[in-house]
């Protein structure tokens, strides 16, 4: 992870553990992400991070490291069309500690962003359907 300090570093977050569907979108978003800033969490996008564990990092390691990244954010970007448990933790976090949050989410016909995103004032959520429309409430958002 290199860059001057003076770049914008942009927390990406995405589902593990809550499930990998949406891993090449996410890697997607972290590809256009990175012609705006530093993307510290880069990791979230790799297809072959699978939702069964990270070699060599403990938990503990996983959420240190990940709560440090996170407080030294500028902003948050946060895919939230699938849901995690890990996600959310990050999104309230982010809040209180009073950072920017964009929550990016693909409306579905079964199911709904949870009311703990969907109604809180301290994030931003914007629905999308295609990658363009992602990138375009990016460029709006940084
Ligand atoms: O509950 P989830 O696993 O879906 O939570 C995903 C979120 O938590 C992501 O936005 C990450 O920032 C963070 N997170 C959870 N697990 C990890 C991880 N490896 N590495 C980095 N960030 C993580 C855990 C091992 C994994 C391959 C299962």
């Amino acid at each position: 992870m290199t860059s001057t300090s003076s770049a914008l570093k942009i927390y990406f977050a995405g589902s593990i553990r809550g499930g990998r569907a949406d891993a090449a979108l996410y890697a997607e978003l972290i590809t256009y992400l990175q012609t705006k800033g530093e993307v510290l969490t880069e990791h979230i996008g790799i297809p072959d991070l699978t939702a069964n564990g990270e070699a060599g990092l403990s938990d503990l390691d996983i959420y240190n490291r990940d709560m440090t990244w996170l407080l030294s954010s500028d902003i948050i970007v946060a895919e939230v069309t699938h849901p995690s448990l890990g996600v959310g933790f990050e999104i309230a976090k982010a809040t209180s500690a009073g950072k920017r949050v964009l929550c990016l989410y693909r409306p579905q016909p079964d199911k709904r962003i949870s009311a703990m995103i969907a109604g809180c004032n301290d994030v931003t959520v914007a629905y999308y359907q295609t990658l363009n429309e992602a990138k375009h409430i990016i460029d709006n958002y940084v």
